[in-house]
């Protein structure tokens, strides 16, 4: 007998993600050769559940959501900076830190070392550990490598993470992420090495779909933002930006005028940001694990990114420095609890909108047919107990 669907799951609540939740109660969805192929009202379900499709999934009656996404993450990397930590806590700063030749140098510096196969086994858990959080499609930066046989074995290791484990992943290059030891008083020089010998590789080896700056004082200036910028936009490469995240350097308006994906951080954002945001249809990405971890105290002005109607999405950021976290439930309920978000808000930051933040939406991000058939059935009956508990 010959089945239209492959797989229905029946009974179950949907949590489309159209129109903020979309709730659809006593709910049925179908894939059909790993898209979406029905859903709807189980009492319009064309035919007999057993007559649609040879697997069905009882949901009774509990959620069922898109894969979640998690838009924002430099998991890849060697080591860890537990004793940064404790040194933070006995009142350094993270500046302070990384002036000292630690912060991301240290973890350059491990991550150089590794061979491809051990950077592998090192990163490889901390997306298994996302994923048993929900996420369905990860983004990766490079960034620990700041020359050009790490960054490529970084983002390798991306690609090879996402084969491993049959997800998506995006992978973004983020050679500027901090001036290595090589360039350092030369940041001018690197940059100039970013753009004629970096980017140019990447691109042509297709190694990575988007380009990020780390603009800030303690990283890249505006002007050198731009010039990267540029040269992604030559190579057809979409554009990402660390924006504001300890003060304001108009970052956000730059990655704006260049029509960028999205802008990450945005602590420090004023409203002029937000409406340059808000023209260009980029979308606002926070990260409430780094404010957490940094015990920082200034959030970002989520009532202006809704005054404006700036799409959020919220990612872990996972990273050894300033958050080390591997679970995008509880970064829902850190952006519910720190940034003041609703849970549905925090929902649509982590599906919907980390679609747009990867340019992915026409095929992720909702509960649509014609999408990612890739969803995920919760052993919850109303979304709001996701961001809820706690991790
Ligand atoms: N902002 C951050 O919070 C991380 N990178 C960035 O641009 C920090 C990365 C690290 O400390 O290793
Ligand atoms: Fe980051």
């Amino acid at each position: 007998m010959t089945h239209p669907f492959d797989t229905l799951w029946i009974n179950a609540r949907l949590v489309t993600c159209n129109n903020g939740y979309g709730i659809i109660d006593n709910a049925a969805i179908a894939s059909k050769d790993q898209r979406i192929a029905w859903l709807g009202p189980m009492e319009q379900l064309p035919d007999q559940a057993r007559a649609l499709a040879p697997h069905i999934i009882d949901a009774k009656q509990r959620c069922i959501t898109p894969g979640l996404i998690d838009c924002h993450t430099h998991l890849v990397f060697a080591g860890n900076r537990a004793n940064e930590f404790a040194r933070r806590l006995q009142g350094e700063s993270y500046a302070n830190i990384a002036a000292s030749g630690g912060g991301i140098q240290s973890t350059v510096r491990a991550t150089r070392e590794l061979d491809e196969t051990e950077l592998l086994q090192q990163s490889l858990p901390r997306a298994k550990a996302l994923m048993d959080s929900g996420a369905r499609v990860l983004e990766i930066k490079s960034g620990y490598g700041l020359d050009l046989e790490t960054e490529c074995k970084m983002l390798r290791v991306a690609g090879r993470i996402g084969e491993t484990l049959a997800i998506p992943v995006r992978r973004t290059f983020l050679g500027a992420h901090a001036v290595p030891p090589e360039y350092q008083g030369n940041a001018d020089n690197y940059i100039r090495y970013i753009c004629n010998e970096l980017i140019p590789l990447v691109a042509r080896e297709k190694l990575a779909d988007s380009v990020d700056v780390f603009c800030e004082h303690i990283a890249f200036s505006l002007q050198q933002t731009r010039e990267v910028f540029a040269c992604a936009e030559q190579y057809q490469l979409a554009i990402k930006c660390h924006a504001e995240q300890l003060s304001n350097m108009g970052a956000a308006a730059l990655a704006a005028e260049f029509g960028a994906l999205s802008a990450d951080h945005l602590e420090y954002i004023d409203e002029q940001g937000v409406t340059a945001l808000a023209s260009s249809g980029t979308v606002a990405v926070l990260l409430p694990g780094a404010y957490y971890f940094l015990r920082e105290s200034k959030t970002p002005p989520v009532a202006l990114l809704r005054k404006h109607q700036v799409p959020m999405a919220i990612a872990s950021d996972c990273n050894p420095g300033t958050s080390p976290v591997t679970s995008l439930k509880l970064i829902m309920n850190m952006a519910c609890v720190l940034f003041a978000l609703t849970p549905e808000e925090a929902m649509l930051g982590v599906t919907l909108n980390a679609a747009k933040a990867l340019g992915m939406e026409q095929s992720h991000g909702s509960l649509s047919v014609g999408k990612c058939a890739d969803i995920v059935l919760w052993d919850v009956n109303h979304p709001d107990e996701l961001s809820y508990t706690v991790g």
